[in-house]
């Protein structure tokens, strides 16, 4: 029996890219909800489980695994029946590998993790125009990568999508998608909102972030 348990918290998009990749594949777990605001995953209970302290964390039979992407990729690896969502075929799977690489990198780490650093924990309310544009580079990028595709990583869904989903759908908070500029982008979010199980694994913890986001005014510096 499948005894899975994920520790995280809806606001955070690596979060949510998991729960997306647990609902497509139908797995049942037990989800452990971590207090980031308040530094539980500093706790001597977490680090022992994720030194890293980081979530999300995945728990399989005593293991843990964290990294959003080493999760998913685990998931479907371990549990799909087919290898749709994270094709074995080495090209497909190398392109899937990039997106999963361009999310954390530069998605993650470049645009979204550095503004809600200064904005959510430091409470910064002047930012500096190029926290901006690193927002502008990853929304261009993401509009190139779906020119001839209707997925993120060809024409078929996979681990790539839930993960870049659910850091782009966070980066609104800072800078709305411009639709006639963004058409591809856009269509492709409308796209996965349609997913059954989307609203309950990546809409609401989006919608919370976004809320939390603006409930803490900024200025771009000139
Ligand atoms: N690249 C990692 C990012 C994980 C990450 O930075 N998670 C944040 C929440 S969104 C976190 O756990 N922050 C708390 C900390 O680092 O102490 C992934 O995809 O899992």
């Amino acid at each position: 029996m499948v005894e899975l348990t994920l520790y995280g918290v809806d606001g955070s998009p690596p979060v949510r890219a998991v729960k997306l990749t647990l609902a497509a594949l139908n797995l049942p777990y037990k989800y452990v909800q971590v207090n980031i605001l308040g530094r539980e995953q500093l706790s001597p209970a977490f680090l022992e489980k994720n030194p890293q302290h980081t979530v999300p964390t995945l728990e399989d039979g005593g293991n843990f695994i964290w990294d959003s992407h080493a999760i998913m990729a685990y998931l479907v690896t371990k549990y799909a029946s087919s290898d749709e969502l994270y094709p074995k075929d080495p090209l497909k799977r190398a392109v899937v590998d990039q997106r999963l690489h361009f999310e954390s990198g530069v998605v993650f780490a470049a645009a979204l993790r550095s503004i809600t650093k200064l904005v959510l924990f430091l409470n910064q309310t002047v930012i500096a125009q190029t926290q901006i544009d690193a927002i502008v580079e990853a929304y261009d990028f993401v509009e190139k990568f779906l020119q001839n595709h209707d997925y993120i990583a060809g024409n078929s869904l996979t681990i790539a999508d839930f993960s870049l989903v659910s850091s782009i759908t966070s980066l609104v908070a800072y800078l709305d998608i411009d639709q006639a500029k963004y058409t591809k982008l856009s269509s492709w979010i409308k796209k996965l909102e349609k997913l059954p199980y989307y609203e309950e694994a990546n809409g609401k913890g989006a919608a919370f972030f976004v809320s939390m986001i603006k409930g803490k005014p900024f200025t771009v510096a000139k």
